[in-house]
């Protein structure tokens, strides 16, 4: 299996982000993408290559060109206020308040393309960013070329940023850049397997009115868990997305067998969808010892989730989302991926 990977990811690293009222170190930082490359390599999984650059149109066919020109200009209009330190939103256009018409000063645009705080601003955050989907997008165009699988090593992450909104550590949506490339090379039918820990909430809003792409999602449930507003069962698509969307919310303490049940029921639905080819967005904080989450797989599981996916019998692209168990992402990482090559 290809792995598609840049050290771009580095110049994304954001200070601090709120947690329960406290100011502290982002989560989500390079140390990740580092242990899932080392042990992607040790795995010896096959050759790892650097991204093609892509179009700008590429992101566009996903995310509105407004909130592009967001992401490209936010780090330098933040500048010209003269911070130096990282930008970050703190008002919403929620409840009462009115979506129609964008603000142009800063502060106001990093709440109106935004759903929460999570999404610190650097000066190389556009750059890690854009080479991240460049990776997914480069995935896709093996898959495209008819490689039977691939493994873009993502970050940032990108499954809760929205057609208009960043959110979550996620700034572009890599897996769903990645989904409609390959819609657009000719795969009529495109399935989204989420197995991240949390709900891919920008991924199913992205393709929700549609019925080419079918998205299935396996999360903490959002009446406990981030990003809490959607990722319910009774969330099944709308208007000729109808059925092409499936959620499987699980409670605190989901064990790995309870989740492999789960899983078994979400790729039943994506075998009975028949897409072209599939792609899974890879969250490893499943894992037990995750420090923000709240399942209980561990290194066995994730073989058997690789196994798993594996049975589509699909053409695979594996786009890396969270994991923040830091020493052990990139053996859950390099678990899910020989459990599917070795199937
Ligand atoms: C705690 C409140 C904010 C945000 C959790 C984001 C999870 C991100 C992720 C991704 F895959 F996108 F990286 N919590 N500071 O793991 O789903
Ligand atoms: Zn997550």
């Amino acid at each position: 299996m290809l792995t598609i990977y840049s050290d771009d990811h580095r110049l994304h690293h954001g200070a601090a982000e709120l947690y329960r009222g406290r100011l502290v170190p982002c989560f989500e930082m390079p140390a990740r993408a580092d242990q899932v490359l080392d042990r992607v390599r040790s795995a010896e999984l096959g050759p790892i290559v650097a991204p093609d650059r892509f179009d700008r149109a590429a992101l566009t066919r996903v995310h509105t060109d407004d909130f592009v020109a967001f992401l490209e200009s936010a780090w330098d209009e933040w500048a010209a206020l003269g911070e130096t330190g990282d930008a970050l939103p703190y008002v919403w256009p929620a409840v009462d308040l009115r979506q129609d018409v964008p603000p142009d000063h800063i502060d106001g645009k990093l709440g109106f393309y935004s759903i929460d705080a999570a999404v610190p601003i650097t000066a190389g955050t556009w750059a890690a960013v854009r080479s991240s989907a460049d990776c997914a997008l480069t995935g896709a165009r093996h898959i495209a070329g008819g490689a039977t699988s691939a493994f873009a090593l993502c970050r940032p992450p990108g499954h809760h940023a929205g057609a208009r909104a960043m959110a979550g550590f996620c700034y572009l949506n890599n897996a769903a850049i990645a989904a409609q490339y390959l819609r657009d090379q000719g795969h009529a039918r495109v399935a989204i397997l989420d197995v991240d820990y949390h709900h891919g909430n920008g991924t199913q809003s992205i393709f929700y009115e549609r019925g080419d792409v079918f998205f299935a999602s396996l999360h903490g449930d959002p009446k406990v868990e981030y990003p809490f507003f959607l990722g319910h069962a009774d969330e099944r698509g709308s208007g000729e997305g109808l059925g092409a969307n499936r959620n499987f919310p699980l409670p605190w303490g989901t064990t790995g067998a309870e989740y492999l049940a789960a899983l078994d029921l979400a790729l039943a639905d994506i075998a009975a969808f028949a897409p072209d080819s599939v792609v899974v967005s890879l969250g490893v904080d499943t894992f037990v010892e995750d420090p923000i989450s709240h399942f209980k797989l561990v290194g066995a599981d994730f073989t058997t989730m690789g196994q798993r996916i594996a049975t589509l019998g699909k053409p695979t692209l594996f786009v890396l989302e969270g994991g923040y168990a830091v020493a052990d992402i990139g053996g859950n990482v390099a678990a899910v991926l020989t459990g599917f090559s070795g199937a």
